[in-house]
């Protein structure tokens, strides 16, 4: 199957009708379909599956003298998306690692130790909060009962969406999934405007952190209480959304709140609570956390001027992930000295990067530079070109 039929194949999966963008939330129906497609592309390639508890798979290709359990090299990334995000995060690396498999099968080539597919679930934290869930799990960074008591915004839990889904939660937990894999490489879009060729090497991904912020205040009636009298929660968020984004820039950095969510939710109350997600990224971790201290600073000055209180709880923080120098040196060779840049964006290979597994990225170029929204886009030609790159890697890799 040629990766134009693979794409348009997978791409047509949960695609809205009028945005173009997609909704993919962990364990939801659309991403149960896009994973039951990739199953099903393995299986018709005689890959043999192996699962984990959470729902993470990797599908090998085994040399053919079939030795006994053998770590390899593993490629893959994730299927599902941001609320109304782009086709391209996640399942370009997925479908390209696929069509990559059948480029090397179709040459012939017959690796020396197994080449395994991934699919990693809930990459993106958007229906339970946290980034990374299916990998951080599969790592044991993220202990099994903290992610199972995880809510989405409809207050259901993940163990009982597990449970919907047909998975039963009990096997989650650190996944066995990650002692074969030898050397991981994902191929993502590249999500800024930081890449000119068509293919470029990952050198760094930026220190991250999605941090809570509730903001407590007095719920009161909207027309009788003088201005002078309220402690309205929502005055204290919105300055701190301000002093986020000045903050940020002052730092070179980058804050985004988003999740935001009003109670009681109306139009003529003062709400009584106000909660919002800080998602601050930066170069370095020193600049990370006193871009947190300035924002936090502030917003519990303002706080004390509004009679509201502001309580800030980190849920989750990645530290910078800077990929060996000499796989990353290897690839780049291999793609005769493609370009080596940093990312901002969080990925499942972050996670296996700081478990100890020697990881790298392959990126390919997106000409908007624009990523988690609909606007997201690679050309075909750059999509082959990424193919073509993970297929010599793979190659050089599992040789
Ligand atoms: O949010 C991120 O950085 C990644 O796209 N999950
Ligand atoms: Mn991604
Ligand atoms: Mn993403
Ligand atoms: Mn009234």
């Amino acid at each position: 199957m040629s990766f134009e039929s693979l794409w348009a194949d997978q791409s047509a999966i949960g695609r809205h009708p009028e945005t173009g963008g997609y909704t993919r939330g962990g364990w939801t129906p659309t991403e149960r379909e896009a994973t039951h497609w990739f199953l099903h592309q393995c299986a018709t390639r005689n890959l043999t599956v192996e699962s984990d508890g959470i729902g993470n798979h990797i599908a090998w290709w085994e040399p053919p003298a079939k030795p006994a359990f053998r770590a390899g090299v593993v490629t893959g990334s994730h299927l599902d998306s941001v609320i109304d995000g782009g086709a391209f995060d996640g399942p370009l690396g997925v479908v390209s690692a696929l069509a990559a498999v059948d480029r090397l099968r179709a040459e012939g080539f017959e690796p020396g130790v197994p080449i395994g597919i991934g699919a990693f679930v809930e990459e993106e934290g958007s229906r339970f909060g946290m980034p990374c869930l299916g990998s951080r799990v599969a790592a044991g960074v993220l202990p099994a009962e903290k992610a199972l008591d995880l809510q989405d915004r409809t207050g259901v839990r993940l163990r009982h969406a597990l449970e919907e889904a047909g998975i039963d939660p009990a096997g989650v937990g650190p996944s066995p999934l990650l002692q074969r894999m030898g050397t991981f490489v994902e191929l993502h879009v590249e999500q800024g405007r930081g890449l000119t060729a068509p293919v470029g090497v990952a050198s760094s991904i930026w220190p991250h952190g999605r941090y809570r912020f509730t903001f407590t205040g007095e719920a009161n009636h909207a027309g009788t209480t003088l201005m002078e009298d309220r402690h309205d929660p929502m005055l204290t968020y919105a300055m701190t959304a301000l002093a986020a984004n000045k903050q940020a820039r002052l730092a070179g950095a980058r804050a985004t709140f988003g999740r935001v969510s009003v109670e009681p939710n109306g139009t003529n109350a003062i709400p009584s609570q106000v909660t919002a997600w800080l998602d601050a990224r930066a170069a370095d971790t020193a600049t990370l956390e006193s871009l947190l201290a300035a924002i936090t600073k502030q917003s519990t000055e303002r706080a004390e001027r509004d009679g509201t209180t502001v309580e800030v709880t980190a849920e989750s923080v990645s530290p910078i992930v800077d990929f060996p120098a000499g796989l990353r040196d290897r690839l780049s060779g291999v793609l005769g000295g493609a370009p080596v840049l940093p990312t901002g964006a969080g990925h499942d290979a972050g996670v296996f990067s700081a478990a100890g597994i020697p990881t790298a990225m392959l990126f390919v170029r997106n000409p908007t530079g624009v990523s988690h929204s609909p606007a997201e886009y690679a050309e075909p030609d750059d999509c082959l070109a990424g193919v073509e790159a993970l297929a010599a890697v793979l190659k050089d890799l599992a040789k």
